[in-house]
């Protein structure tokens, strides 16, 4: 694989260079306790055209599943996390639910909490009631390359809490994490939920953790939502549903390069595939052509060839066993503070601290 970084984030290579002079954050006109902010980024149509290119010119065909979150595969992924078989949300939003106290506990009054690919929000309702009543009021900075359902999701959130200030940011992990540095110090609790976590190669994780720890202040904590290393079948599952909402999600990407940029790929001759790779703890997805054939896609002035049973990779999600995640505190240069898990032990919320300068 050519690419390192995966989830709602973008690989490095497809992202613009920063304006230097000017904000690459614009401001959308949103209430007074809310401001909308976008990243060039995460509306630059030319970063989807150029990883579509390298990734389907490559020997072996992928394509970068930050790709997945337009507003039709939000929605899908939506549908994925109310699924029987996709575990991890249900799991998750149990150990917030039954654990909220202990995990916003020792955190300063004033506390602000920002959240990386920040999706819907469902489950950071449990956090942020829980230090609206600790606290009467919360400044609440979620980050989401998908701004359609950022927007939404903000604003259902404003509804509910009247005492909630968002500033939201429609932009890349990096780029969050950019725009966070320029901010004045303020203490904080940064959620990165859900396993997003896995859709980075480990090293590629822990290097990311590391950045985001240098912003933080030594009272500051993050909490990472950490899928766990578990039997095939279980996983497997979870990754190819008897519905089939999972193989929309998957086939959606071909869907958006037909939209998009003018590709000519019919579904119906690729199926989704989701294997549980156990050397490597992960669960990786494919589409696979059913037939030999080639697809033009007309923006890219391209056309692709397939063999019978040619795979595109779209997406790796690492699971991790309790060694790993203590592996990639250490490699993050962070303090394993606490750690959280549901009845079944399917699943970890881990908080960590940034390491002490000596
Ligand atoms: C967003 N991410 C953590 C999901 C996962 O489990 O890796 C994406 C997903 N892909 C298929 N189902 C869910």
């Amino acid at each position: 694989m050519t690419y390192t970084r995966c989830g709602r984030g973008l690989p490095r290579s497809t992202m613009r260079e920063p304006d230097r002079q000017h904000s690459p954050l614009v401001s959308v006109p949103a209430p007074r306790r809310m401001t909308l902010r976008r990243s060039a980024t995460a509306e630059d149509p030319f970063a989807f055209a150029a990883s579509v290119r390298e990734g389907l010119a490559h020997a072996v065909k992928h394509l970068h599943c930050a790709w997945f979150y337009d507003e039709e595969g939000s929605r899908l992924f939506e549908e994925i996390c109310a699924l029987p078989e996709y575990y991890l949300t249900r799991a998750e939003e149990r150990i917030l639910r039954r654990h909220a106290g202990s995990i916003v506990s020792g955190l300063p009054e004033r506390a602000e909490l920002v959240e990386l690919g920040s999706g819907s929000a469902a489950k950071t309702r449990i956090l942020i009631e829980e230090l609206l009543a600790r606290n009467g009021h919360l400044r609440y900075v979620p980050i989401d390359i998908a701004h359609g359902m950022l927007e939404r999701s903000s604003r259902a959130l404003l509804e509910e809490y009247p005492l909630l200030e968002i500033h939201a940011l429609a932009a890349e992990y990096q780029e969050g994490l950019e725009a966070l540095a320029r901010e004045a110090p303020t203490p904080r609790l940064v959620l990165w939920l859900g396993s997003n976590v896995g859709n980075f190669e480990r090293p590629a994780a822990a290097q990311f953790l590391g950045r985001l720890a240098k912003h933080l202040l030594p009272g500051d904590r993050i909490l990472v939502g950490i899928d766990l290393r578990k039997e095939r079948e279980t996983l497997e599952r979870a990754y190819d549903d008897s519905l089939g909402v999972t193989a929309r999600f998957n086939k959606n990407l071909l869907a958006r390069i037909n939209r998009e940029l003018g590709g000519h790929f019919d579904l119906a001759s690729f199926r989704h595939g989701a294997r549980y790779d156990e050397h490597l703890g992960r669960i990786e997805m494919y589409l696979v052509s059913a037939k030999a054939q080639r697809v033009p896609i007309t923006a890219l002035g391209m056309e692709v060839e397939f063999a019978e049973g040619e795979t595109i990779h779209t997406e790796n999600s690492y699971k991790y066993s309790l060694e790993e995640i203590a592996e990639l505190a250490q490699a993050a240069g962070l303090v394993p503070d606490q750690q959280w898990f549901d009845t079944r032990r399917a699943f970890s919320l881990n908080r960590f601290a940034p390491r002490p300068v000596t």
